[in-house]
């Protein structure tokens, strides 16, 4: 692309700009799955340092794993609505079963908020990590088990 006039050289910023926001996201099915892998990210990157805590990998800190877990509770709600019928679009690891059995896969993400929240509140009042392992473990197992049947990879 040129950018030799003020007009091109506009044209081709703009085009990088878009591209850095997701110029690729200009289908409602592509808007979702950027919206869902976005949420997702956000989650993974929040319960990471969680499961570090966990595994003793990083030394437990009441108040930042109750801060953490309070973020995947409130973000476990959100990836259901970016799973918009005919939404398997682009690069996406869902699997068309989640929309063969949309209610097993809306089950298991309440599966998924219902532990998430139990982490959190949990948290809250928590003093050693030992006593949150077992809530932990029950959050992971419904993110495994929704990726075990519903996820690509
Ligand atoms: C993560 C992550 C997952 C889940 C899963 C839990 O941090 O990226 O996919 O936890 O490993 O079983």
């Amino acid at each position: 692309m040129k950018c030799q006039t003020a007009l091109s050289c506009a044209a081709v910023l703009f085009t990088v700009t878009a591209a850095a926001h997701g110029a690729a996201e200009s289908t409602p099915a592509e808007r979702a799955v950027g919206y869902r892998q976005s949420v997702f990210h956000v989650i993974a990157g929040n319960f990471g340092p969680l499961a570090g805590m966990v595994k003793g990998e990083i030394p437990f800190d009441a108040d930042t794993f109750a801060v953490r877990a309070e973020r995947v509770a409130f973000l476990s709600a959100l990836p259901l609505e970016g799973f918009i019928p005919n939404s398997r679009v682009g690069k996406t690891e869902a699997k068309a079963e989640i929309w063969d059995n949309m209610d097993d896969f809306k089950a298991k993400m309440e599966t998924f908020q219902t532990e998430a929240g139990k982490l959190a509140q949990a948290a809250k009042t928590a003093s050693a990590i030992d006593a949150l392992k077992p809530q932990f473990g029950k959050v992971g197992q419904s993110c495994k088990d929704c990726h075990d049947k519903y996820k690509e990879d």
